[in-house]
């Protein structure tokens, strides 16, 4: 087995998390340079099927993208600890939380970045404007995130799941856009505290 990183990108970052917090270390992972396109190399491409990391081949050769569903699959080779839940319910609400996490956080934050960050011309035809409103919805989503953290030490409960390993990743990549947690939202900026503190949180960066 193979996964395709990329060094301080945010999607793949997430696989490497997951990675860390299962303790897997005998898979083979290669760092594709997206600044020098590697990921859109014409072996690249005719192996993943998307320009776009992260991807793992299997020794089989079937290839997965998209980090959830990657980390998803992991988990179901190497089950603890758990982060996608257990029970019916369980596996549910932390996919609800995932989804939440993604669309009200981490995608406007990505794009927040992609559409400012002087590095990332090279990836996106950049306008102000995308930055701005997406800035804005990420702001918007703060109060929602902060309420669930005032109530429950995680984001779906009381441990560590995919959607905070998928909102704090997306935290962090937005510093790049000098976006920060406002003291306005306090339990989000301790859970963002503990987060930074895992050694989980080294890998991938
Ligand atoms: N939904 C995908 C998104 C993957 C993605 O956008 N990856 C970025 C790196 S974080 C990428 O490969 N970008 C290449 C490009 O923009 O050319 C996932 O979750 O894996």
């Amino acid at each position: 087995m193979k996964v395709f990183l990329s060094r301080r990108a945010p999607n793949p970052r997430r696989v490497a998390w997951v990675l860390a917090e299962k303790g897997v270390t005998d898979i083979e992972m290669a760092d594709v340079d997206l600044f020098k396109g590697d990921h859109r190399t014409e072996a690249f491409l005719a192996k993943v099927g998307i320009a776009n990391v992260p991807a793992l081949e299997l020794d089989n050769g079937a290839v997965i993208t998209e980090s959830v569903a990657i980390c998803r699959y992991l988990e179901s080779l190497h089950p603890e600890p758990n982060l996608f839940g257990r029970t019916a319910e369980e596996t549910a609400i932390i996919e609800m939380w995932t989804r939440r996490a993604e669309m009200m956080l981490a995608t406007p934050l990505m794009l927040t970045v992609r559409h400012s960050h002087p590095a990332l011309a090279a990836l996106e035809q950049q306008s102000a404007e995308m930055a701005d409103r997406n800035r804005q919805a990420a702001e918007r989503s703060l109060k929602f995130f902060d309420r669930q953290l005032a109530a429950n030490a995680f984001m779906a409960g009381d441990r560590l799941t995919m959607a905070d390993i998928v909102a704090f990743i997306a935290f962090d990549f937005a510093r790049m856009a000098r976006f920060a947690i406002p003291e306005t939202t306090p339990h989000l900026l301790h859970w963002a505290d503990a987060m930074r503190a895992r050694p989980a949180a080294a890998a991938g960066v």
